[in-house]
């Protein structure tokens, strides 16, 4: 793949927000500034940004609870990400939404979704008007290996076949549900196979690599807009931290996750770069990247909580977030 030098800045910086800006979190959480539930995205930035990256600003965007990298992938500020997690009304979704329901419409970034798996007909009802309606876009529809045990997906993946919807499905299969390991929920491991059953275009790649994702991410959207139906990608990924930051981890081993650790994507992206003679200034970029992550911080510290009187807000429609 053909990589000029700012696409390769990009790629980087992206990714390095991503692993920053939650470590970040990680540090708030145990301050207590952020609360409820934290999914962290560390280890999975290649897939995010690699897929992303392939998309239109028309295109939309859902995903999972473990949505913050994407988000961030997405160019939603890192200000407004880290109010929404401290639940301030500067905040992407006014602070109501906290970690796992990350929303933009700006941004056509449709969630964050707390429910396993409940992301998958919500595109493709999305990919449904957008073929009504003659709009030539994608929706790219984000979730893991344990959303595959759930009749939403197959129920979905079957009417994204059927009616030819212009739907990605990406698979990021870290390889363990809350404290499952794949092959305990599931007969069949390599997941692609199951959307092939359904008649969609199905591929394995390596979500390590963020060329790679890329680069099948963007053959999959051209053949999309073509009008060729869905594409489904199996990113084989791995998160390094917890499946929370509520889990003490006991269904993995440690040499498991130091063993994936050497194939950590910001090192097997320096890797292709020296392989392809590009040099990137990564000591600058480091220096950006933890101003912004400060400034996030210090933008969600000065945020507003909103007052209790406010708390039936937006229950009705005639307040729905904008
Ligand atoms: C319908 C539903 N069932 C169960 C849960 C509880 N739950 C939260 S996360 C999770 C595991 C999901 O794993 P996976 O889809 O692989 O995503 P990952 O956390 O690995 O990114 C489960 C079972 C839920 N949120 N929704």
């Amino acid at each position: 793949m053909k990589l000029d030098i700012n696409k390769a800045k990009e790629f980087y910086s992206q990714m390095l927000l991503i692993r920053r800006f939650e470590e970040k979190c990680a540090q708030e959480y145990s301050h207590q500034k952020i609360r409820g539930f934290l999914h962290l995205y560390i280890g999975e930035e290649a897939v995010g940004v690699g897929v992303i990256d392939a998309l239109s600003d028309e295109d939309a965007i859902v995903a999972t609870y473990r949505e913050h990298g994407q988000a961030l992938a997405r160019g939603i500020p890192a200000n407004s990400i880290m109010a929404e997690l401290y639940g301030k009304a500067e905040g992407v979704s006014h602070g109501r939404g906290g970690s796992m329901h990350l929303y933009s419409a700006q941004k056509r970034f449709y969630g964050g979704n707390a429910i396993v798996a409940a992301g998958l007909p919500f595109a493709v009802g999305m990919a449904l008007a957008d073929k009504m309606a003659k709009r030539n876009r994608v929706t790219l529809c984000l979730f893991g290996d344990g959303a595959v045990a759930e009749g939403e997906f197959h129920e979905s993946l079957n009417l994204a076949a059927l009616w030819n919807l212009p739907v990605l499905f990406v698979c990021e299969n870290n390889q363990y549900g809350m404290g499952t390991a794949l092959k305990y929920a599931e007969s069949e491991t390599n997941i692609s196979k199951k959307a092939a059953a359904y008649k969609i275009s199905s591929h394995q790649v390596d979500g390590m690599d963020v060329l790679e994702v890329s680069k099948m991410a963007q053959k999959a959207i051209k053949s999309i807009k073509a009008g060729k139906g869905p594409q489904f990608i199996e990113a084989i990924t791995y998160r390094f931290r917890a499946h929370s930051m509520f889990d003490a981890e006991l269904y993995r081993d440690k040499s498991e996750v130091q063993e994936w650790k050497k194939r950590d994507p910001l090192l097997v992206f320096k890797d292709r770069l020296k392989e392809m003679d590009i040099v990137i200034n990564t000591q600058e970029i480091e220096k950006e990247i933890s101003k912004t992550v400060e400034d996030a911080v210090a933008f969600a510290e000065a945020g507003t909580l909103e007052p209790v009187e406010d708390l039936e807000k937006f229950v009705y429609s005639q307040g729905a977030v904008k």
